[in-house]
């Protein structure tokens, strides 16, 4: 066995993408992205290892892929069938608990065979992870998917100090007494010595769940687990490498990008922007119904007002997420069919991914950034935008559903299951004027200038290792 680490991250993909090199070998380069970019320090000075998917099926039978080495720090890729990425990643992850954990917005779907995929899936991380972690090591899992593990990995390895870190809401009493494995989730969760979520909303909501569904003993944010562990629940709201898109942004490639976006698009007089996922949880349908009915009365107009909506293509072998693609490009249509003009359409669709420099061009570029997910753990396009925004301008509207309006006081905040009120705040927006404008988006700078991605690993790591965490 190689030499262990004393600092273990687990998630359910590794920080890499695969490309093509010479001769048509493999290439593993890392992904861009705030979780790597955040442990990156920790994994280096510790000799860390990141556990992980590859991202693609293994053969039945095939030899798992073996372990490399990438920057500084070490891969190990825990291999997944195609039936266990059907049952395990499609199915239970993205077609129960991703619609459960929102809210529930759109319905969740139950099969008991994604059940069993996703323990045995959860076991093999945790077994991947047992080999790899030094005695005493601190292990960090990521999010939904991997829910089992802590307890699992407990059971294993009871000389490690694991925390886990919820990405997404975690919800209410109510809405999670309808997962049909519900204490075993809690369970699992309970195996950590720190359970993180985005806001003191979803902290409350786990600590709720443990005194009523297991009837444990509960004190501020600690929780009393039936093998006498105490266990720590707080908010860790995650942030982004602000540095990273402030310097892109000032970049002249960027701000040459910027202006010549809005010179293709017409030099219009405003540019409202919208960047997701193409995922239900995201509001994109209320923000193009918005933007359909304020064309309609005549509260803006097309081509002094124009729409870019970026919408990453995402899961589209899932339930739900065909149909949604469907929806979207249905309702791009007839807003363009109605509004626009031979060569000025009102909406620029992107069904495209892009580079960290395009985004940053669009952010620069855009008069008006709409994030107005139904519910959303965080939402790191609206941080981006701000981080972005080196010249003070730009108006954030932001659905008081997205952990990120904890956060940023100062944006545009609505309710996007409320349409007037959702159309209200759109044109507050477009027509605030500009010291109002920059007065928002200085004081939100400044607050996420203090609060980047590092510090956000950072404090979650402290109050891991702290005593607090385990005092009887
Ligand atoms: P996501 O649901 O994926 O993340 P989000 O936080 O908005 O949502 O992050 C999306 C990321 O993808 C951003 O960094 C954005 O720049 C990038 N992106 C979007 N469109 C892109 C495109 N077309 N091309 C390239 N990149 C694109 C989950 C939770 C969130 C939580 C994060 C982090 O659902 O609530 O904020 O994890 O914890």
């Amino acid at each position: 066995m190689s030499a262990r680490s004393s600092f273990v991250v687990v998630a359910n993909r590794l920080p890499v993408d695969r490309v093509t090199g010479p001769n048509g070998s493999v290439i593993w380069r890392r992904s861009p992205g705030g979780l790597v970019t955040a442990m990156q320090p920790v994994l280096s000075s510790q000799r860390g290892t990141w556990v992980g998917w590859l991202g693609n099926a293994t053969q039945h039978g095939a030899p798992p892929p073996e372990p490399f080495q990438l920057d500084d720090f070490r891969l190990r890729p825990v291999p997944l069938t195609q039936e266990e990425i059907t049952r395990y990643y499609e199915g239970f992850s993205n077609s129960s608990l991703w619609p459960l954990y929102h809210d529930a917005v759109e319905p969740a779907t139950f099969k008991r065979r994604w059940w069993e995929a996703y323990r045995r899936v959860n076991h093999r991380f945790a077994e991947a992870t047992s080999e790899e972690a030094a005695p005493g090591a601190t292990v960090w899992v990521q999010d939904y998917q991997l829910q089992l593990m802590p307890s699992i990995l407990r059971e294993m390895r009871p000389d490690l100090r694991i925390g886990f870190f919820l990405h997404i809401p975690f919800p209410p009493f109510e809405l999670f007494m309808q997962l049909p494995r519900r204490a075993e989730i809690l369970r699992g969760l309970l195996g950590a010595d720190l359970v993180g979520f985005q806001r003191p909303l979803g902290a409350r909501n786990f600590i709720n769940l443990s005194k009523h569904l297991l009837e444990l003993h509960t004190h501020s944010n600690t929780i009393q687990a039936e093998d006498g562990r105490r266990v720590m629940a707080d908010a860790f709201p995650i942030s982004i490498d602000v540095s990273e898109m402030e310097h892109l942004a000032e970049s002249p490639e960027v701000q040459t990008r910027a202006k010549q976006i809005r010179a293709e698009l017409g030099d219009p007089r405003v540019l409202l922007l919208g960047v997701d996922r193409l995922d239900y949880t995201k509001g994109i349908e209320r923000r193009f119904k918005a933007f359909r009915e304020l064309l309609a009365e005549g509260r803006l107009t097309v081509p002094e007002t124009v729409m870019v909506q970026v919408a990453t293509p995402s899961r589209e072998r899932v339930e739900h997420y065909p149909a949604l693609r469907s929806k979207v490009e249905r309702e791009v249509g007839r807003i363009n069919g109605e509004y626009g003009r031979v060569g000025v359409p009102a909406v620029h669709y992107l069904h495209q991914s892009y580079s960290r420099t395009e985004l940053a061009a669009l952010y620069c570029a855009a008069d008006v950034m709409m994030v107005t997910p139904l519910r959303d753990g965080m939402n790191l396009v609206a941080k981006e935008y701000v981080a972005a925004r080196v010249d003070d301008r730009g108006a954030l509207v932001l659905s008081e559903f997205a952990g990120a309006a904890d956060e940023l006081r100062q944006a545009f905040t609505c309710n996007p299951h409320d349409l007037d009120g959702l159309k209200q705040t759109l044109l507050h927006a477009v027509r605030a004027e500009e010291p109002e404008v920059r007065r928002r988006m200085r004081m939100m700078r400044r607050y996420l200038r203090a609060h980047d991605v590092n510090r956000w690993a950072i404090s979650f790591l402290t109050a891991l290792g702290s005593p607090e965490s385990d005092r009887p």
